[in-house]
């Protein structure tokens, strides 16, 4: 995803710099997007570099967030605007408290695109993404440019909400297909299809008691046509699995049952999902 990015923000112009661990001074991207390859170069910087940084974007894993914006810590400031593009919720806490100095934004992106290898991305399908920071409601000055390179989408003065939502829905169908191995579409028959709707009936209403009201029917309705557009796709969590990553079911259904704790719910079928996640990601439940 974060080629994908630097793709489109250096074809508007913009100067983009990958930060890389691995790499020499330039990093060559290939772009393999409708029907076309193209191949960018990028300045490379490595992370203990001393060059401060005026705007990074983050693309991490959820549980990689923390230790990639920390390995360059000593090259942000108080002007720095840092954007933290990843799935789930959670990952920004920490940073809040190491780095309050730091003005950190949040984005959900819609866009499809995976990693044919190290630096080869395809891009998989046009989606929408919005970037906003919790209480804020207008634009800095920078998503002007960044906004002329990624499209469609725009500022969200309700950024939270919307990853929420987007938590409940990968809530409700990421567990379930990486457990179960199954592309998202499965999730549309039984026996899956009632798991959903159990699992919608308990995240409903923790969002609603973080302040963010939706029926469990309306959210049951959501998830139904977000299955249905990614029928043949395998989620997120199902990848993470097969690769032998580590999932980021912490970042979701674990935030989730935080929240619901906090808020005295009880979500059995998500607590049984997360706990057979991290005890056996790699094979399939019984329930
Ligand atoms: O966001 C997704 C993910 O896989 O993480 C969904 C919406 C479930 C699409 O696969």
């Amino acid at each position: 995803m974060g080629c994908l990015f630097a793709c489109a923000l250096q074809r508007a112009g913009l100067g983009v710099t990958l930060l890389s661990r691995e790499h020499g001074a330039q990093v060559s991207v290939l772009l393999d997007a409708n029907g076309c390859r193209q191949q960018l170069t990028f300045p490379s910087s490595r992370p203990e570099d001393a060059a401060p940084i005026s705007h990074m974007l983050v693309t991490t894993k959820a549980y990689d967030v923390h230790a990639a914006v920390a390995s360059v810590a000593h090259r942000l400031d108080a002007c720095s605007q840092v954007v933290l593009l990843a799935n789930g919720l959670g990952y920004a806490d920490s940073l809040y408290r190491s780095f309050p100095h730091v003005d950190f934004y949040l984005g959900a992106t819609t866009e499809g695109a995976f990693r044919v290898r190290p630096f080869h991305v395809r891009h998989a399908g046009r989606g929408f993404t919005r970037i906003g920071r919790p209480g804020q409601a207008e634009p800095p000055q920078w998503f002007r440019s960044w906004s002329q390179a990624v499209h469609p989408g725009g500022w969200d003065s309700e950024i939270q909400r919307t990853l929420w939502l987007k938590l409940a829905l990968n809530c409700a169908i990421n567990p379930l297909t990486a457990l179960h191995r199954c592309r998202n579409g499965e999730l549309a028959r039984p026996p899956l299809a009632g798991q959903v709707l159990q699992l919608c009936g308990e995240i409903a209403p923790v969002c609603t008691a973080e302040g963010f009201p939706i029926g469990a029917e309306a959210l049951h309705q959501q998830v139904r046509e977000v299955v249905e557009a990614t029928a043949a796709n395998q989620s997120s969590m199902l990848q993470d699995v097969l690769a032998g990553r580590q999932t980021e079911a912490d970042y979701i259904t674990g935030y989730l049952l935080a929240a619901a704790r906090r808020h005295g719910l009880h979500a059995p079928l998500n607590e049984a999902l997360l706990a057979n996640l991290r005890e056996h990601g790699r094979t399939v439940p019984d329930h």
